[in-house]
C-alpha cells in the first residue's frame, strides 16, 4: 500500500488496520480504491476531483445530507450509500498536500454493471433512479449546493464549446470538422429544455444527474436494486435528465468508447423497458415532463459528446482517459447514438405513450 494512502487512512473510522489499497471501478471523475481490512472488511476511498467539483466542503455537504435524509426511510445499511467518517468526524479529509479524500462502506454482495446483461437488469437501474428521485420529492432542494454551475445547461455547454473551438489550443479543429457540423446542426434545438424550464413549463426537482448504469448497485443474488452510488452531482434538475443520461448509457447496444460505430445503436426494446421501470418508480411526473423524456434522452446523449468533444479540443483535461483520441471515440458513439434517436423519433415518442397507459 502506498504510504500516502496508508496515512489518508489513518485519519478514517476504519473496524482495523487496512491491509491492500488497489485502483478500482470505472468512473471517470475520481480516483477510487478499493480498501480490505485486517478483518477482511472492505469500503472504497476515493481521491476527490477538486479541479472538477471546487467547493469540496459543500459537496460533501450534499452528500452526507442526502444520504441521512434517505437513511431515515431506511433500515438496511445497504440500500443508502454510507459515509465513514474520520476520526474528527469529518464527512472527508483534507490532506496535509491539498487533496481531498472521502470513504465509503463497500456495498457487498452487489452488481455494479457497465451494461446490461438482459432488459430486467436494465429495467431495475430505471427503478432505481426513478425510486431514488421519488424519495427526495420533499427534500428540501434549496438546502443543496450547486457542486458544478450549470452541469446540465446545453446551451451554456455550447457556449463552452464555441470558446474552447475558438482557441483551439490543440490544433486538433481541423480533424473533426463533421463532428463539429454534426453539434452546430443541432444547436437551437438543444436549448428546449432548460428553455421550458425557465418558462415555468417544466418543474425542478432534485435529481442525480449522472444516472450511468455504473452508479446504480444491485443485489448480486436478486438482481434488484439496492442503492445510487455517485452523488457528486444531486442537484435540482429535469427529471428527463435522469431519465436521458440514463437512456444514452444503458439503452445503448455497445460501450460508450466503442470505436466501431456500426455497433453502436439506441435499443428501442432497452428504451421500452427503461420508461416502464421509470414511470412506474415515479409516479408523480407531469403530462409535459413525460413528453420530454424522450428529448431528455436526444439532449443528454447530445450533450454528452459535446463535452466529450470539447475535452478533446481543449486537450483531454476533465475525462480521465486512457488511450490516445478517447475522448473523440467517446464523442463519436454519441453522436451517432443522436442520428439514431432522430431515426427513431415517432417510435420513442409512441412508446413513452404506451408505457404512461399502463
Ligand atoms: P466516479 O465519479 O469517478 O464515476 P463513482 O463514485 O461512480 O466515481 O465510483 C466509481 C466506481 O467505484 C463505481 O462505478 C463502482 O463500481 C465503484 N463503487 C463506488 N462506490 C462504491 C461502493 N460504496 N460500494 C461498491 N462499489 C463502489
Ligand atoms: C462522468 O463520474 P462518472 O464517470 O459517473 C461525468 C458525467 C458524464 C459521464 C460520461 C461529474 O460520470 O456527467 O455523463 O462521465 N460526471 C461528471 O461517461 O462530469
Ligand atoms: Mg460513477
Amino acid at each position: 500500500m502506498e504510504v500516502l494512502h496508508k496515512s489518508v487512512l489513518d485519519n478514517f473510522r476504519l473496524d482495523a488496520e487496512p491491509t491492500s489499497c488497489e485502483r478500482y471501478g470505472c468512473g471517470h471523475i475520481n480516483e477510487t480504491y478499493l480498501v480490505v481490512t485486517a478483518t477482511g472488511h472492505r469500503y472504497i476511498l476515493q481521491k476527490i476531483n477538486n479541479h472538477i467539483f471546487k467547493d469540496v466542503p459543500a459537496l460533501m455537504q450534499n452528500i452526507a445530507s442526502v444520504t441521512e435524509y434517505l437513511r431515515k426511510s431506511q433500515s438496511d445499511p445497504r440500500r443508502v450509500l454510507t459515509l465513514v467518517y474520520t476520526t474528527e468526524g469529518n464527512a472527508f479529509l483534507h490532506h496535509a498536500d491539498d487533496t481531498y479524500w472521502r470513504v465509503y462502506e463497500f456495498v457487498e454482495d452487489s452488481l455494479c454493471l457497465q451494461a446490461p446483461e438482459n432488459a430486467m437488469d436494465f429495467y431495475q437501474s430505471a427503478v432505481a433512479f426513478g425510486t431514488f428521485q421519488q424519495q427526495l420529492k420533499d427534500f428540501p432542494a434549496a438546502t443543496l449546493h450547486e457542486t458544478i454551475a450549470n452541469f446540465h445547461n446545453t446551451p451554456d455547454r455550447y457556449r463552452i464549446f464555441h470558446e474552447v473551438l475558438e482557441a483551439d489550443v490543440m490544433g486538433r479543429a481541423a480533424e473533426v470538422r463533421d463532428e463539429i457540423a454534426f453539434v452546430l446542426a443541432r444547436e437551437k434545438e438543444a436549448g428546449t429544455l432548460v428553455a421550458m424550464q425557465k418558462a415555468g413549463q417544466l418543474p425542478l426537482r432534485v435529481t442525480h444527474n449522472d444516472t450511468k448504469l455504473n452508479n446504480v448497485m444491485l443485489d448480486a443474488a436478486e438482481r434488484t436494486p439496492l442503492c445510487v452510488i455517485d452523488l457528486d452531482t444531486v442537484m435540482p434538475g429535469l427529471s428527463s435528465y435522469d431519465f436521458g443520461d440514463s437512456i444514452r448509457f444503458g439503452a445503448a447496444t455497445a460501450a460508450e468508447d466503442e470505436k466501431d460505430l456500426s455497433k453502436v445503436t439506441m435499443s428501442l426494446e432497452l428504451f421500452r423497458t427503461f420508461t416502464r421501470g421509470f414511470l412506474k418508480a415515479c409516479p408523480g411526473l407531469t403530462e409535459q415532463e413525460k413528453k420530454m423524456l424522450p428529448m431528455g434522452a436526444k439532449t443528454m446523449t447530445l450533450e454528452c459528446g459535446l463535452r466529450f468533444l470539447t475535452d478533446y479540443l481543449d486537450g483531454d483535461h476533465y475525462f480521465a482517459v486512457h488511450r490516445e483520441g478517447h475522448n473523440l471515440d467517446r464523442c463519436r458513439t454519441q453522436f451517432k447514438l443522436v442520428a439514431d434517436m432522430e431515426s427513431k423519433w415517432e417510435e420513442m415518442a409512441r412508446i413513452v405513450e404506451e408505457e404512461q397507459a399502463n
